[in-house]
């Protein structure tokens, strides 16, 4: 690494003085897997600094650190004993603790929260650019260690606090999607720093060819919605072969060179609407348009730029492949690290099914390869293999981690979706029409942000009762076998 660029302490102080615009949009591309939980209504977003984070915890040598931000909600705690809610950060700023549903679980069990920004992501940037070279500890085997040291940190400063030492809370882990993930690999790789884990549409599996995704998209559609958008996806087709400018003008599309770009983001507007339960922003027009035989094409990209660019506040930039290449840290910057961590580590790519997709066919293996090699140059490609050998994939050998799933969300193919009893790891799966990405955190829509999770706009208000029920249930339980001194394990 060139020495100008490790910046670590000095550029911190430059972080520091940039000032990023706080999210107040609704949805996130659906590609990045970015779940938004950094938006909305906050129980806390007072800045808070870790200021000792190790930059490269796997070399002997390397002693940097960077500072990591957090935040703490302290209301609900039940002092000096009451258990420590730790929520994972994921793949983009964290500007708060969110008011969703784990704050409702917090103040039944009268826990302390606290949330830590993934390395990287919003101001927890260790460099000050964000070129190929810089990010080679951009991983979640860093991030997972990156936890576990904050862990510590945070119960010693409590206990400072609480003018005591040596004493240890009842930590719970909560996530959900990539940070779904980590908090079962919170609980795989660190089994004493926690009483159990909340996996929350947690994408445990890497996955190379996802083509589960599209065709789940499918399911979630409904057969007349589906053939619909299948019908408008070889109009657009059409169109690009023949008037492409004119048609990615019609999308406000006209950055978008690449046809696999414009593809991507014609694909990823009505996966939006699916992955955060409002299956209606886009069926109802798109029906309506059939049965009225208007223009297709012309409806769809109405329903683009008034949801996806327009309410859902999505860039077009994000997926231009250009764009994707700067290296300054900016809003958008999480774009390109999440493309990194699926370029490196899990792939995902959201190929079309050879057979019956709604997304465009040029969306395949090759468009998400040559992206990698593209934006961060030869020799960039994830190695899923080693991830879920790291891991276990579905088969982790973790214990009292809960996996929920939402029936609608493309993510959950990713999942645990079997209960393993005997380790403590049980699997539940909320069936709803409008039941997808993060459900039991989230309620009904997923997006935009309902305050405290609120299910009640659920198809299915009982099926998400229920299971937050059980996942309440686990957590007494778990918790209980902590505090009463009990083996983590
Ligand atoms: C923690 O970080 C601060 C600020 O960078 C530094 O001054 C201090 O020496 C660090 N402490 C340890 C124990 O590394
Ligand atoms: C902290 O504990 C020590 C030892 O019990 C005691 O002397 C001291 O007054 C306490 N300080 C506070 C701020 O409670
Ligand atoms: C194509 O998809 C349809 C519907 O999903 C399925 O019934 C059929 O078996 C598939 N055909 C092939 C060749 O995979
Ligand atoms: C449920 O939906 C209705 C109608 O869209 C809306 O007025 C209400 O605020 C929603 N309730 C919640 C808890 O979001
Ligand atoms: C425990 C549970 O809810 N399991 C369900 C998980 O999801 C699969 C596939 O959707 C269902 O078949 C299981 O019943």
């Amino acid at each position: 690494m060139r020495e100008r660029d490790s910046i670590i302490t000095t550029t911190l102080s430059f972080l520091l003085l940039l000032s990023f615009p706080t999210f107040s949009y609704g949805v996130v591309p659906p590609r990045t897997l970015l779940n938004k939980l950094s938006q909305g209504s906050f129980l806390s977003n007072q800045e808070l600094w870790f200021n000792n984070q190790t930059l490269d915890h796997f070399s002997p040598y390397d002693h940097r650190q960077f500072r990591q931000r957090y935040y703490e909600f302290l209301s609900y705690f039940r002092i000096p004993d009451g258990p420590i809610f730790f929520i994972i950060g994921g793949e983009g700023p964290c500007n708060g603790i969110v008011n969703d549903y784990i704050g409702v679980l917090a103040k039944k069990f009268g826990a302390a929260m606290v949330t830590l920004e993934h390395r990287y992501y919003g101001k927890s940037s260790p460099f000050n650019s964000l070129e190929t070279e810089n990010l080679k500890y951009l991983s979640s085997k860093q991030a997972l260690f990156d936890l576990a040291v904050f862990r510590q940190y945070y119960q010693e400063s409590l206990n400072t606090k609480l003018n005591r030492s040596k004493i240890e809370n009842p930590w719970f882990i909560f996530g959900g999607s990539y940070a779904g993930a980590l908090s079962a690999w919170f609980r795989l790789k660190f089994p004493h720093l926690t009483c159990g884990s909340l996996a929350s549409s947690a994408v445990v599996h890497a996955i190379y060819n996802y083509i589960e995704y599209d065709q789940q998209i499918g399911e979630s559609l409904g057969s007349e919605c589906k053939a619909i958008l299948q019908e408008t996806t070889q109009n657009i087709e059409h169109k690009l072969a023949t008037n492409g400018k004119e048609l990615k003008a019609s999308f406000n599309a006209d950055d978008l060179e690449m046809d696999g770009d414009f593809m991507y983001l014609v694909a990823d507007a009505a996966a939006a609407a699916i992955q955060y339960g409002n299956p209606d922003k886009v069926c109802k027009p798109m029906v309506e348009a059939k049965k009225a035989r208007e223009d297709l094409v012309d409806a769809y990209a109405k329903f683009v730029k008034e949801y996806f660019l327009g309410t859902s506040g999505v860039n077009v930039q994000t997926y231009d492949q250009e764009y994707l290449k700067k290296t300054a840290i900016n809003e958008d910057s999480s774009t390109r690290l999440w493309w990194f961590q699926v370029c490196t580590e899990v792939a995902f790519f959201q190929v079309a099914p050879s057979n019956d997709s709604v997304r465009s066919s040029k969306i395949d293996t090759k468009y998400h390869l040559d992206l990698c090699k593209n934006v961060f140059g030869e020799g960039i490609f994830p190695d899923i293999d080693a991830t879920n050998l790291y891991y276990g994939g579905t088969k982790i050998a973790g214990s009292k981690i809960i996996f929920a799933n939402g029936s609608q969300d493309p993510w959950r193919h990713a999942s645990k979706l079997t209960s393993s009893d005997d380790i403590n790891m049980p699997s539940y799966t909320i069936t709803c029409d409008n039941c997808a990405h993060c459900t039991d955190i989230r309620g009904c829509p997923q997006s935009p942000l309902v305050l405290e999770g609120n299910e009640k706009n659920c198809s299915s208000p009982d099926a998400v009762h229920k299971v937050r029920q059980q996942i309440s249930e686990h957590m007494d339980l778990w918790l209980s076998e902590c505090q009463a001194g009990k083996n983590y394990m």
